[in-house]
């Protein structure tokens, strides 16, 4: 997967007769995204489509519970069913495959695969071990996320990210699956998006535990570092040959007017979205912005932590979804003030490839020592029907068009982007707002489990279809 982003121009095909791609999908001729060690994939999590919450010893887990509790998620949906792929799993690396996608990103279960006192489950661990051994068959690279947001709930009962201690038995369960795994994973992500986990999850609850208290946050966001700092030395010493790295969301957060006070909220905004995370990892050290944001919340860091968190990366992930426009609060802090007339998603999220770009490029300058980045989620969500076997889901082929470009420009820029991964292969639990928010590029009908591929799938596998031939 190796890349060289100043050698783009030597291998993309010089001849393309204008007009034979065209589609509302195809990438112009000059785009990185022709490069075929450019790779293309896409991305799904465990509790979004695995269902069999309760089968093979599987314990329960954070949201299992948060989502039994009335008023959590949109029409009371649980992940107990999603899209079977427990039992699907076959069928769904079969249509993966079919679609000529290069790459998968998909995450474990933790509470499938060890139980509370570390002892490890063999029906789970089997599971994964046929889903990722078929992936190899196929010749898929295969990206793991070992924590996608599923802890298991008797370690939340212990005080969850609040309890330093979580971070060990995360190390731990990253050395059973390294030692299990090893030689079906290409690259090994420790957590997807912590500032979800810690943000949503402890500063503001609509995620699950559903703790607010922006104290908790900045603590649970350093257990959660420190686990990722713990677990990738042991990934390395078990699996050598794979990538480690760790997955961030960023937001692009722009002022709502030229004045000082707007400028600096913007700023703030992105301390809160994207130096919180990538500082600690990058610079061995919190933004100090971030405690003017939330005074007094600094958390509790023991020696030797932050040389931990920091240790060189093999990649970073990074997903990203839309823009914030923002103004001062007046304060210390910062508001939203939604943008009229522009163009938004089902999830009411602004279309803005933009952002993807300036905070790529922003990062190259920021960070000297920035890891190769995958693109490791962008999509959006619709609300997609199926007619007479179709879905036309056009804005979602303009949105992954623009996107890509936004990545292209990237990449042109001098940053080093290697692969980029839909969000979602397939309609699946959106968290908070359930089945309703369709990010597939699949569809999914969840009364009768038929999967019914979207126009857009159609042209990504089209795009896959002719750069295969050119290779
Ligand atoms: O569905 C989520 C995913 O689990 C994490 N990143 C954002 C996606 C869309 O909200």
């Amino acid at each position: 997967m190796a890349n060289d982003a100043s050698a783009v121009s030597d291998v993309i095909s010089p001849v393309v007769p204008k007009g034979s791609l065209a589609d509302p999908f195809t990438p112009p001729a000059d785009s990185a995204l022709w490069r075929k060690n450019f790779l293309l994939g896409a991305a799904t999590a465990s509790y979004q489509i695995e269902g069999a919450v309760d089968e093979d010893g599987r314990l329960s887990s954070i949201w299992d519970t948060f989502s039994a509790i009335p008023g959590k998620v949109l029409a009371g949906d649980t992940g107990a069913v999603a899209c079977d792929h427990y039992h699907r799993w076959e069928a769904d690396i079969e249509m993966l495959a079919s679609l000529g996608l290069e790459g998968y990103r998909l995450s474990i279960a933790w509470p499938r695969v060890m139980d509370a006192a570390g002892v490890p489950n063999r029906k789970g661990l089997d599971f994964y071990k046929r889903l990722l051994n078929r992936l190899k068959e196929k010749g898929i690279t295969t990206f793991v996320t070992l924590y996608h947001w599923d802890l298991p709930q008797h370690l939340e009962d212990r005080g969850g990210w609040l309890n330093r201690d979580t971070a060990y038995r995360f190390a731990d369960y990253a050395d059973l699956m390294s030692r299990e795994l090893a030689g079906t994973v290409d690259a090994w992500a420790t957590l997807n998006e912590p500032w979800c986990s810690a943000y949503l999850g402890y500063g503001n609850g609509h995620h699950a535990p559903g703790l607010a208290n922006d104290r908790f946050a900045t603590q649970a966001m350093h257990h959660l570092l420190l686990a990722h700092g713990l677990a990738v030395p042991v990934l390395r010493a078990n699996d050598p040959a794979s990538q480690k790295g760790i997955v961030a969301n960023i937001g692009r957060g722009t002022p709502n007017s030229d004045s000082a006070a707007d400028q600096r909220a913007a700023h703030l905004f992105e301390v809160q979205h994207n130096a919180w995370i990538l500082d600690p990892l990058l610079k061995g050290s919190y933004p100090q912005d971030l405690f003017e944001l939330w005074p007094g919340t600094e958390p509790l860091v023991l020696d030797g932590d932050m040389e931990t968190i920091s240790a060189p990366l093999d990649f970073l992930g990074i997903n990203y979804y839309f823009r914030t426009n923002v103004a001062s609060d007046g304060a210390h802090g910062f508001r939203d003030v939604p943008l009229e007339g522009v163009e938004r998603t089902q999830m009411g999220w602004e279309v803005y490839p933009d952002g993807l770009r300036d905070l790529l490029t922003g990062f190259k300058k920021t960070y000297h020592n920035l890891p190769p980045i995958y693109i490791t989620e962008n999509g959006m969500a619709s609300d997609d029907q199926v007619t007479d076997g179709h879905v036309d889901d056009t804005q979602r082929i303009s949105f992954l068009k623009r996107h890509l470009a936004a990545v292209d420009q990237a990449i042109k820029a001098g940053v080093d982007i290697r692969g980029y991964f839909l969000w979602s292969l397939m309609d699946n639990f959106e968290w908070a707002f359930g089945y309703e928010r369709r990010f597939g590029v699949v569809h999914v009908d969840y009364s009768t489990q038929k999967r019914t591929v979207k126009h857009s799938a159609e042209l990504v596998a089209k795009f896959l279809k002719e750069r295969k031939a050119r290779a």
